[in-house]
């Protein structure tokens, strides 16, 4: 096992990975950078280490820097948590020359499943069922053209290099789709360097499903369910639950057993998540993989019983899995809700200094906190400041304490999306699991299902 591990991440994901290393008995080195001096985790880690200025780019980005820290400290393995360098693959790769480990996949995996159009090339093989489509770059819009005209509007332009709902386009008709792809290939440029684009069939009022899995370094490779993270505004997920209200039993072996197909199709390794788009008729196709924990990871852990960053650790370290999938356990129901600092009306963010935080405290509630009482929230980062996470024996029952919970929790100084999400979870349509991406615009903005991006 390690003995000591530098958390390359901020926020509540860093305070989450400190308290497992804690449990485990692995000491622990935080980064930090100048906005971020007193923040929880630079409090709760072992050592601490200012890495730059407040930008990302100068601090938690800072890869020199950040190695420099992992080298003068001696650590044995980095754990990047979610966003940041967690899916960097010249990161990963600059880490293993390094001789210290990272707590992830290779970099090879890292970046054949950072490329869209490679993953979907890799999971049609693996037979893992995806969105009709191609999994070629588009030479042009007249061969886009061709395709989207055989295939049948509505279709989406997607850049290969895309993520978070940047670099996509619905396109109902011919007229449109050389516009389209024009546009949408200088935003592809513009955000990641990349013009690559394929074409998709469009699923209509889709759910987004997404499977978690373990693989030790043996391949012996688990599903742990799902997690229904439909809701959302933006490309932000705002609530997450687990089980998902919309699958039977059936598709959700079958889902699972995909994933354990893609994650060995590639030989991975660590924790991970295959996200899928489920349509009406439950037809579920791959959409991206995640190579890290990923923000929602509690809902998995509340079901399961199991803590998934133990599990990257131990994966990291060459310990093997210690269970099977009969193994796997699936009790009650969980549910998350973002807390972001934001204004409820206008959605912007909504930084400043918190001059108090009073926290529902029960058995079912899990808090997982970026702040304190006497945090300010800068505008640096994401304004995400904290996750509520409540269990319940079944779906209801979760409601009905995440209800609860939302009604005691007081956050002051600051604006918050509380309002919003008790608006989401009164709402009769949430309650009968009628959880589809459109929910926020369908039932809180009165706006029809639009595209932002
Ligand atoms: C889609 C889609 C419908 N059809 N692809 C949005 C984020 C990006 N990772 C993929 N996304 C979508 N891809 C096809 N072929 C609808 C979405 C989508 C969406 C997906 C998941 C969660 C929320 C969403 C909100 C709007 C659109």
């Amino acid at each position: 096992m390690f003995n000591k591990i530098l958390i390359a991440n901020r926020g509540e994901i860093a305070v989450r990975i400190i308290r497992t290393c804690k449990a485990l008995g692995v000491k622990t080195v935080a980064i930090y950078s100048q906005a971020d001096d007193s923040a929880p985790h630079v409090q709760l880690a072992d050592e601490a280490y200012l890495v730059g200025g407040p930008r990302v780019n100068e601090s938690y980005l800072n890869i020199d820097r950040i190695l420099e820290v992992a080298d003068d400290t001696s650590v044995d393995a980095i754990h990047p948590g979610y966003g940041l360098l967690s899916e960097n693959a010249t990161f990963a790769n600059r880490c293993e020359e390094l001789g210290i480990v990272f707590i992830g996949p290779s970099a090879d995996v890292i970046s054949n499943m950072g490329s869209k159009i490679e993953a979907r090339k890799t999971m049609e093989k693996a037979g893992v069922p995806v969105v009709p489509g191609i999994t070629h770059p588009l030479a042009d819009a007249n061969e886009a053209e061709v395709i989207a005209n055989n295939m049948g509007y509505p279709v989406m332009l997607k850049a290969s290099a895309g993520g978070g709902g940047i670099g996509m386009q619905i396109v109902k008709s011919a007229e449109e789709l050389h516009k389209a792809f024009a546009g949408n290939q200088k935003r592809a440029t513009d955000f990641f360097g990349d013009g690559a684009m394929y074409v998709e069939k469009y699923i209509e009022n889709p759910r987004h499903i997404e499977i978690q899995i373990l693989a030790d370094q043996e391949g012996n490779t688990l599903y742990l369910w799902e997690r229904e993270c439909s809701i959302q505004r933006r490309h932000q997920k705002v609530v997450e639950e687990a089980p998902s209200p919309f699958l039977d039993d059936l598709t959700r072996k079958k889902m699972g057993e995909a994933a354990v197909r893609a994650a060995k199709s590639i030989g991975y390794r660590n924790a991970g998540t295959i996200e899928f788009l489920v349509d009406e008729q439950k037809n579920y196709y791959f959409l991206e993989m995640n190579t890290r924990l990923q923000v929602e990871h509690p809902v998995t852990e509340e079901i399961t019983g199991l803590d998934l960053v133990e599990q990257q650790i131990n994966i990291a370290a060459g310990q093997s899995l210690t269970f099977t999938q009969e193994d796997v356990q699936k009790n009650g129901h969980a549910i998350e809700v973002r807390i972001y600092a934001e204004d409820p009306n206008t959605f912007f963010p909504s930084p400043g200094q918190i001059t108090a935080l009073e926290l529902p405290e029960a058995s079912y509630i899990r808090h997982e906190l970026a702040v304190n009482s006497q945090s300010k929230v800068t505008p640096f980062y994401d304004p995400m400041i904290a996750k509520l996470i409540v269990k319940g024996e079944n779906r209801d029952h979760a409601i009905e304490n995440l209800t609860n919970a939302l009604q005691h929790y007081k956050v002051e100084g600051i604006k918050t999306n509380i309002p919003m999400l008790q608006k989401v979870i009164a709402h009769p349509e949430f309650h009968q699991g009628r959880t589809t991406t459109n929910f926020v615009e369908k039932h809180l903005q009165g706006k029809p299902n639009v595209n932002n991006s």
